[in-house]
């Protein structure tokens, strides 16, 4: 029988130590992944700003969208809406633990982008389920130029429970997703031109400024509400691909067209990707 005690050393580079030690992991893990998916392009359409506006906002979106196919290969992820908000309500007055809440509130997202789907199936587009965008995201957008999914991550009782409400929701799920495939960019879709100094719909909305350019570290000193998750600002802030995304308004016919071919239409923010790439031109650790 084998001596229990003698370790058996595989041969790789992590095999011996601590994956703690950033100076021992640096040499190994400290490079920039491959981008699996280069020419999708992630365009996010809010639940509450645009999906539940109905058909006044939705049909005039599909068009654009549809126009869009021949030109681009699109991943589209929607956001949960107002249907989310009530289940959050009533499932806080139950006492429900947040890893409850993030699956129910996820669905919400889900069933929203199945609605799109159908509006877009002529076009030969359909929803596809989180595990195929996982592990088939690549056959289904060759098969089509487009697939619609949910854009919430499916973290269930894996959510953080350092907030009674999901952390991540939409905004931060469709971010995640597109720096992770390494996509040709993220659009996020709203019912405001972009980020303002204040809530244009506020009390203060009068006032509100918008802000044309901005990026994840200004904005995370930021006081007051933003248009999207929290969360998005510290994924941001540690994206490998993403060097920025562009918050538009759906609501205007030809910002979406425009945003995706690159020109300046509503806010830009820059991630920290930027940042990481020159810093590791000028050879910093
Ligand atoms: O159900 O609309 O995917 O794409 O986070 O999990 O709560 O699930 O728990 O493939 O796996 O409701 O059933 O639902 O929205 O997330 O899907 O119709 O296991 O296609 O079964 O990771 O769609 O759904 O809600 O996205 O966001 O069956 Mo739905 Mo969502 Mo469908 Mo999906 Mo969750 Mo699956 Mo999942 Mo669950
Ligand atoms: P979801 O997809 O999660 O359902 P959503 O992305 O559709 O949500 P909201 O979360 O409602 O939409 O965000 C859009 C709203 O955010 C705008 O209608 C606007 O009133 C509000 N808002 C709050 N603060 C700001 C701000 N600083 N700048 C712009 N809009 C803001």
């Amino acid at each position: 029988m084998a001596d229990t005690t003698e370790i058996k050393h595989v041969a790789s580079p992590l095999a011996r130590q601590t994956l703690l030690d950033r100076d021992l992991t640096r040499p190994v893990a400290d490079r920039r992944p491959i981008r699996l998916l280069p020419w999708v392009q992630v365009v996010k359409i809010g639940g509450r700003s645009i999906m539940d506006r109905g058909h006044e906002a939705i049909l005039p979106l599909v068009e654009e969208l549809r126009t869009l196919l021949p030109e681009h290969r699109l991943l589209i992820l929607t956001g949960a809406g107002i249907r989310a908000r009530h289940l959050y309500s009533v499932g806080l007055d139950l006492g429900l633990p947040v890893g409850s809440l993030a699956p129910l509130a996820a669905s919400e997202a889900g069933q929203n982008g199945h609605m799109l789907a159908y509006l877009l199936a002529p076009d030969g587009v359909s929803y596809i389920e989180h595990p195929t965008i996982a592990s088939q995201l690549a056959i289904h957008l060759t098969a089509a130029r487009a697939v619609v999914g949910s854009a919430f991550p499916p973290y269930h009782h894996h959510e953080f429970p350092t907030s009674r409400l999901p952390l991540h929701r939409a905004d931060t799920g469709a971010f995640l997703l597109a720096d992770a495939l390494g996509a040709a960019g993220l659009t996020i879709v709203e019912d405001v031109d972009g980020v303002y100094t204040a809530d244009p719909n506020g009390p203060d909305g009068k006032q509100a400024q918008l802000l044309r350019e901005t990026s994840a570290a200004e904005l995370a000193g930021f006081q007051g509400t933003l248009p999207f998750d929290g969360a998005l600002l510290e994924v941001m802030a540690n994206a490998r691909h993403l060097a920025r995304v562009q918050v538009v308004n759906g609501l205007i016919r030809g910002r979406l067209t425009a945003a995706l071919r690159g020109q300046h239409v509503g806010t830009i923010i820059h991630t920290g990707a930027a940042r990481e790439a020159g810093a590791r031109e000028a050879g910093a650790p």
